[in-house]
């Protein structure tokens, strides 16, 4: 037996526990274990029934993710599940923390399952583009039904210990060590004589409108295909017998291990995590955290108080006066009673928070015992050396000074201070309390520890933190300004913005460009082109059409007209009818005959400049590494986390493939698609971002 299974015998039951930190994650050797176990258990005398529990801090996290797109090694999961429900004794599973994926697919395959009160379970595979693949879609609708089971599945969610009780999932809910109220409950069973109960015998699920419920969970994955195939295997178990379904399961499962997209969101899963994991790091303690300053208390800075609130943070937020003041404390009580509504915040919590967490000022010096300060006013270099050079005048030696800004020189504003190295970039995206990406943008002279408390902030506000170095844009707004001018280069050719919009929706973006700049307002791009304009190179294209909107005062959503226009009420707008005539007047200025796009072609530019502009990210080392630019992308521009980001994107194509599309667009506008050297080394030296990636970790 392996070590990963400890074995032992309270009177006539067998006590099996999983020993496989950190999440007793279900590797070849602890299925193994189990095996050998109930073989163990099934040969001595005198053993009635089995007791399965986990070590630390989960009963099983599921499946080992990094045994993934390895070649399967036996005993294979689904045997394992069917093994334990098929043993002569009577299987108990003692559940707490998680019992996600294959954890909980064990459990199923017990016949009674008592769990912790904080014990969550779940089905989480279609997060990793694949389908429960040990008996989840076949003993799941046995006990909940087929509508519930098709919603945990393919939400992929955590059902908490009270609900999976109520569904059946789980028969018991007692407080207590998991492997005494395992006992107590397994003895109570025997003394009752309670019977095996295998959940693969009890009746198959009741059919239902299998064909409508397939069609609006795929039009719901947005081109993410497990979901809508989980249907079809929850289908199966109510169509065919339980050993039939199992088989039809195991087919999907292994299909859906081949494709890309289970490369993609695994990709995600593991880099999600490798990406605060920074070599320079390891060792630097991060400075002291209870509280923070916020300067600006408008929606980002209201955000930030928000999101450091619910961290447990104390927060003083400074305004220039008291109205301003007041309005930002009305702002930060309405983000946290969006959270009390959600059922993320206790309403006492929330008291809790606007008064003793949260002082609201005008005056600076509140801020002289902070240990961080983060400002959020207006984007404006003059202003923020204003402020960061009251800050350096107030806050107290050590405290961290950090800027929001989200294109502006750090290097400058920190040269507003006499303590450079002790200022940082912090670029969160609105609305802050929300969105998961965090920029730690490290300056020329900031201080190792300062880095460090930047992704300790990030950490404790739940946020995904990325180090960026300094540049116009840092990493994501960098990009996003080159793949966005792709698009207007293709509206200038002949593309409409609504074809490109619903290209990139098909592809899987939640929005498309120009809908996204409706969201965000036209203006905001306007002034940047302007700001830019005197700088610009004169090979640029830069299209002024959607200028003349701008000038009418038409901002997108805000003003009710953009490239959409907005009814009152209404969720999304319908193109604008102005933006045709608005373009061809700038095509005809410009001489361009336009011509069609296919809807491929435009996925293939519009990535293909991306991964360019990501590639020039990553050489110059204002990205660490290509994961890193994922990240980027994936919490904060809403990339298809399928794809896993666009490095993983490109890589998945092939980089040669890639390369010789840019080089074949560079034959139109040679200064636009400039190939970035490293990805010339790269398909020259046959290697993948990916390789970069391990190289760099
Ligand atoms: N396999 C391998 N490693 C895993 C793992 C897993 N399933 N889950 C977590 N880890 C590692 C993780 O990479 C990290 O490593 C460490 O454990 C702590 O994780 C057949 C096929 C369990 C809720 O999808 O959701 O079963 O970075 O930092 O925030 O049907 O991990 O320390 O080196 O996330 O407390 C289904 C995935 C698999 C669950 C804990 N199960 N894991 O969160 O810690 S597919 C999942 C999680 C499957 C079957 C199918 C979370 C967590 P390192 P962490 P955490």
């Amino acid at each position: 037996m392996t070590d990963k299974i400890e074995y032992s015998r309270q009177d006539d039951i067998a006590v099996l526990r999983i020993r496989n930190p950190p999440v007793n994650a279900l590797s070849q050797a602890v299925r193994q274990g189990l095996s050998d176990a109930m073989d163990r258990a099934e040969a001595e005398d005198g053993v009635k029934a089995v007791l399965i529990v986990g070590e630390g801090r989960a009963f099983i996290a599921g499946a080992d993710i990094t045994e993934f797109g390895k070649p399967p090694q036996e005993p294979f999961l689904p045997d394992l599940c069917t093994r334990i429900e098929g043993s002569p004794l009577l299987v108990v599973a003692s559940m707490h923390g998680v019992s996600l994926g294959g954890g909980l697919e064990v459990a199923l395959g017990a016949h009674y399952r008592i769990a912790q009160p904080d014990a969550r379970v779940g089905l989480p595979e279609v997060h990793l583009g694949l389908i429960p693949g040990a008996g989840g879609t076949q003993r799941l609708p046995r006990l909940t039904g087929a509508e519930k089971a098709i919603e945990i599945i393919t939400s992929g969610r955590q059902v908490k210990a009270a609900e999976a009780e109520e569904l059946g999932l789980v028969d018991r809910v007692t407080e207590g060590d998991p492997e005494a109220v395992g006992l107590a409950y397994v003895r109570e069973l025997l003394s009752t004589g309670a019977p095996r109960r295998p959940v693969s015998e009890l009746p198959a699920p009741e059919p239902i409108d299998w064909d409508a419920t397939y069609d609006s969970v795929l039009k719901k994955g947005r081109g993410q295909i497990s979901p809508a195939t989980a249907v079809r295997a929850v289908q199966d178990s109510a169509e065919h017998p339980f050993a039939e379904g199992m088989k039809r399961e195991r087919a999907h499962f292994m299909d859906l291990m081949q494709t890309d997209q289970r490369k993609g969101m695994i990709h995600a899963f593991f880099n999600e995590r490798a990406v605060g994991n920074l070599p320079e790091l390891k060792g630097v303690e991060p400075r002291a955290l209870q509280s923070v300053g916020i300067i600006g208390g408008g929606t980002m800075g209201a955000g930030i108080a928000t999101a450091a609130l619910l961290a447990g943070l104390n927060v003083i937020l400074i305004e220039m006066k008291q109205e301003a003041a007041d309005a930002a404390r009305e702002r930060i009580a309405g983000n946290l009673q969006g959270a009390v509504k959600r059922g993320k915040l206790s309403e006492s919590r929330y008291e809790a928070m606007m008064t003793t967490g949260l002082e609201v000022s005008v005056n600076y010096d509140s801020l002289r015992d902070v240990d961080l300060v983060v400002e959020a006013v207006f984007e404006d270099m003059g202003v923020k050396r204003e402020v960061f050079g009251r800050l350096d005048a107030v806050c107290k030696p050590g405290c961290v000074l950090a800027t929001n800004t989200s294109y502006l020189d750090v290097n400058e504003i920190a040269a507003a201070t006499s303590r450079p190295e002790d200022v940082i970039g912090l670029h969160f995206f609105s609305p802050a309390h929300v969105m998961k990406l965090l920029e730690v943008v490290v300056a020329d002279k900031t201080a190792p520890d300062v880095v460090a408390t930047g992704f300790a902030l990030g950490k404790a506000l739940g946020k995904v933190s990325v180090r960026a170095g300094v540049c116009d844009g840092f990493i994501g707004n960098r990009i996003l300004a080159v793949y966005r001018t792709a698009a207007d280069h293709m509206v200038l050719d002949g593309a409409s913005p609504f074809q490109i919009d619903k290209a990139l929706t098909d592809f899987g973006f939640a929005m498309g460009p120009f809908a996204v700049a409706d969201l965000a307002g036209l203006d905001i791009g306007w002034a940047t082109r302007k700001r830019k304009a005197p700088h610009r190179h004169p090979e640029e294209r830069v299209p002024t059409y959607i200028d003349r909107l701008c000038e009418q005062g038409h901002f997108g959503q805000k003003t009710g007209e953009g490239y959409y226009v907005y009814e009152k009420g209404k969720r999304g707008g319908t193109p604008n009818p102005k933006i045709a005539e608005l373009v061809a007047e700038e095509q005809a200025e410009r001489g361009i005959t336009p011509r069609d796009f296919t809807d491929e072609e435009i996925v293939r530019r519009y990535m293909c400049a991306m991964v360019n502009e990501a590639a020039k990210v990553v050489g110059e080392g204002i990205a660490r590494r290509p994961l890193d630019v994922d990240m980027t992308l994936l919490f904060g521009y809403g990339f298809p986390r399928f794809w896993g980001g666009p490095m993983k994107w490109a890589d998945i194509q092939g980089l040669d493939n890639v390369l010789a599309d840019i080089e074949r667009y560079a034959q139109e506008d040679a200064w636009f698609w400039q190939p970035a050297p490293l990805l010339k080394k790269l398909v020259a030296e046959g290697r993948t971002f990916d390789d970069l990636n391990k190289a760099a970790s």
